[in-house]
């Protein structure tokens, strides 16, 4: 059977064009022969509403997610916290569906949660109430209603407030918890879980109420691309040559 693809983190931003480059290469290529990608969360750098459309770069990355689909590999799109504001109006130009966070698919028989991975790290008090506020649908439509150039602020504002405060943070709070992962694989009945953010890529074994359930976490794409693969044989990484 073809495999699932599994990428996130990538970050794709105008001003570092290769990741964007690599991600059209991988798009034309590797992820033709797969049955279904899953994109979870933080795509783009940050997405402070659809009309970005309107710039060459994520376009051309709707574009080829588009073209993807058509070709038969189905895409799957789960928000991060950097593009939360992702909309119908990209859902339709990049042809992807959106995912609620979590979401419970069967892999080739392996019952599996998809995460971003932000609501884990539940030791992370001042994010968690920043995520609060900006997944309010109300905060939403008035952030929306704005500009573009006080838009653009808000986000530079809330990207050096948060570069800030992630300086002064101790590492461990800007980890996902025992007790959130334990707590959803609980309420999940155990299920094998893939989930982003932290870029702290590995493969982790917990051990819930006598189940044994795998967590893999993704890779970020600032040093070079890489996604998971994942079949009847089970999960793997894999770089992007490049
Ligand atoms: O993103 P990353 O990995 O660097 O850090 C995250 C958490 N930070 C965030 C904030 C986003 O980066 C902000 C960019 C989103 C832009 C798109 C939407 C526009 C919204 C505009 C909002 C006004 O997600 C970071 C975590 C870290 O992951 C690890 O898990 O720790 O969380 C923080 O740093 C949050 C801070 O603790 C609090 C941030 C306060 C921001 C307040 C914004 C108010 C702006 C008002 C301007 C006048
Ligand atoms: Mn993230």
């Amino acid at each position: 059977m073809a495999p699932s693809l599994f990428i996130s983190d990538l970050h794709l931003a105008t001003d570092r064009p290769q990741s964007a480059e690599t991600l059209v290469q991988f798009l034309r290529s590797t992820a033709r022969h797969a049955g279904q990608l899953f994109i979870l969360g933080d795509l783009f750098e940050y997405w402070i509403g659809d009309e970005a459309l309107d710039d060459p770069m994520p376009a051309k990355v709707a574009a080829a997610l588009h073209k993807l689909g058509s070709g038969g590999t189905a895409v799957s799109y789960l928000h991060g916290n950097r593009d939360f504001l992702i909309g119908q109006r990209f859902a339709q130009a990049a042809g992807v569906r959106l995912l609620p966070d979590p979401f419970m698919v069967t892999l080739y028989g392996v019952p599996t949660l998809l995460m971003h991975g932000d609501t884990l790290c539940t030791d992370d008090i001042e994010y968690l109430e920043f995520r609060k506020m900006v997944r309010n649908p109300a905060w939403q439509a008035a952030f929306l209603a704005k500009p573009m150039p006080e838009r653009i602020k808000l986000a530079g504002s809330a990207r050096a407030q948060s570069e800030q405060s992630k300086q002064v943070k101790p590492m461990n709070v800007m980890d996902v918890t025992t007790n959130a992962v334990e707590s959803v694989l609980r309420q999940h009945k155990y299920p094998r879980l893939i989930h982003g953010h932290t870029h702290r890529p590995a493969t982790h074994r917990h051990v819930v109420d006598g189940h044994q359930c795998e967590r893999i976490v993704l890779a970020d794409w600032y040093a070079n691309g890489s996604y998971l693969e994942c079949d009847e044989d089970g999960c793997r990484a894999v770089a992007i040559e490049g």
